[in-house]
């Protein structure tokens, strides 16, 4: 591989106060409806922060790659139009799905804590006895059609789905390694060719989800420690002893190198995870030398070795203030796990979602909502039917979250509290649930969550002039009573939501 090739990039110095992986304290948050908010509210905007969360340059400090990756080379503007469809995209399918959709959560009769596609390291399961789940994994009831089918009717604009977890079973028809859906189950056929064929019909985007690093059958993959594994190795199963150059010459870079050039126009995203002290920088360089030979991919930061990707991957959280300077995608399950787990049935409200992804727009990221097909390939009724009604609001009022920018405003999102502390000892952010605002160039949308008792929607210090208003949810656009006093404005408003989770009040502005 050549690493003769040397470049001085820049890094983005914004320091991150909560962990990428960490869920910390989100969870719980994003898990509550606030429910109990008084009725009797006057919903006041205040402009205090303009461009807070823009996309501005951030402070930089050189780092040395061994190759040079597209991020290195390329001009602003050509990385914002090989960025502008998944900007205004704002809302992706995640699927994980493999052969821990059999065991389900459920291990030798015992419930395995912790999420579904972690069943083999959570439960230590050896390799041969995992291996033994192909054979058995046969979901004839698997339809990219109808798949694809859903994720456009909830309004997302790409999916990710797993070419191989940490497990290593290939998903896809695999030349370079045998444990594959294709040459080592009865099902014989390749999920992702099928949804590439039905994304290039239906006209959605596919990225492929492939884990580089942690590969738990593959001699000499990594593994991330859990229970008593080995503490140098962290494996718990001898055969997954070996040597690290040869799982990545022999598996990953072979599979990886498969996965940019069977399917035509597809991955247009490619999604790593999980990198460990393994994938140095001249590991890394050598999948960024495939990666570069795609310049219209898009590559997430977790391949390692200190390339920093196109995308920070928040996940399970919504950053407070967004990533100022990066792209960014917070990635969250629709219950508890990735991986199909039978008894999951923790599943987040649809109020609960739409409010993610409309908090997560306002703040300039996008939104990559998780499914986990069952062992038939099936989504379950519950994910499926509450994409739908993400779909059916989208439908609606989609204008105020496709391609628009961040708030104007700010401090609606909340506050850091004078009290609670989060794990690192930081203030915690305590988010308010009033509502939300999103830009267009002639217009300021505001999504109200808690419908305000006073009749009023009261603006002060309007960052544009207002010049007219509307509720995107009625039909006619009928005009609102604009109130102009001093330097405030007030929008009348009917006595009643249109919508019971948002209704999206509509500003004409200009400069
Ligand atoms: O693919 C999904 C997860 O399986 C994967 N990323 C998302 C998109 C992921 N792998 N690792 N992690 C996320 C973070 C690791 C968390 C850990 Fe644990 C905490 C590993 C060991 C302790 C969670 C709890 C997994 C096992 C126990």
């Amino acid at each position: 591989m050549s690493t003769a090739r040397t470049s001085c990039i820049s890094r983005n110095s914004f320091s991150h106060t909560i962990s990428q992986y960490g869920c910390s304290q989100w969870g719980i948050f994003l898990n509550l409806v606030c429910r109990n908010i008084a009725t009797v509210v006057i919903l006041v905007a205040v402009s205090l922060s303009h461009a807070q969360f823009e996309r501005s340059k951030p402070d930089t400090q050189p780092i040395h790659h061994p190759v040079p990756s597209i991020q290195d080379t390329e001009s602003l503007a050509q990385r914002d139009a090989r960025m502008q469809w998944w900007r205004e995209g704002r809302f992706g399918m995640f699927i994980h799905w493999g052969l821990y959709s059999i065991p389900a959560g459920t291990w030798d009769g015992k419930q395995i804590p912790g999420i579904g596609e972690w069943i083999m390291n959570n439960a230590s399961i050896p390799v041969a006895e995992y291996k033994a789940l192909a054979p058995r994994f046969n979901p004839t009831s698997f339809s990219a059609r109808e798949i694809v089918a859903l994720a456009k009717a909830a309004g997302m604009k790409y999916m990710v789905i797993t070419a191989k977890h940490h497990d290593g079973f290939a998903m896809f028809d695999s030349k370079a390694n045998s444990f594959n859906i294709v040459a080592a189950t009865p099902f014989k056929r390749d999920p992702l060719r099928e949804l590439a064929e039905e994304c290039r019909k239906q006209g959605m985007k596919l990225g492929f989800y492939y884990s580089q690093d942690q590969d738990w059958t593959a001699p000499g993959g990594s593994a991330y420690k859990t229970g008593n594994h080995d503490s140098a190795s962290h494996h718990w199963d001898s055969a997954q002893d070996g040597d690290f150059d040869s799982y990545l010459h022999t598996k990953a870079i072979p599979q990886i190198k498969e996965l940019l050039t069977q399917y035509a126009e597809f991955p247009v995203v490619v999604w790593f995870d999980t990198p460990t002290a393994n994938m140095t920088p001249d590991r890394a360089a050598e999948i960024v030398t495939l990666l570069n030979q795609h310049p219209n991919l898009i590559w997430n930061n977790r391949l390692g070795g200190s390339y920093q990707g196109d995308t920070e991957t928040p996940e399970q959280y919504i950053p407070p203030q967004g990533f100022p300077g990066r792209d960014w995608e917070s990635c969250m399950t629709i219950n508890a796990t990735w991986g199909y787990k039978s008894y999951d049935t923790n599943f987040k409200s649809v109020e609960t979602l739409l409010r993610n992804l409309i908090d997560i727009a306002s703040k300039g990221g996008n939104y990559l909502l998780n499914v986990g097909p069952d062992s038939k390939g099936v989504i379950p009724a519950a994910e499926a039917e509450r994409l739908q009604q993400i779909g059916k609001w989208l439908a609606v009022n989609g204008e105020a979250i496709y391609d628009s920018k961040p708030t104007l405003f700010g401090p609606e999102a909340g506050a850091l509290s004078p009290i609670e502390e989060e794990k690192m000892g930081n203030p915690k952010f305590i988010p308010s649930w009033n509502w939300r605002s999103t830009t267009k160039a002639d217009k300021i949308y505001i999504e109200i969550f808690t419908w305000p008792g006073s009749g009023s929607f009261h603006l002060v210090k309007p960052p544009r002039k207002v010049t007219s208003a509307y509720l995107l949810a009625d039909p006619t656009h009928t005009p609102l009573k604009l109130m102009q006093t001093g330097d405030s404005v007030n929008v009348h408003l009917p006595a009643k939501a249109l919508d019971p989770i948002a209704t999206v009040l509509v500003l004409n502005t200009s400069n």
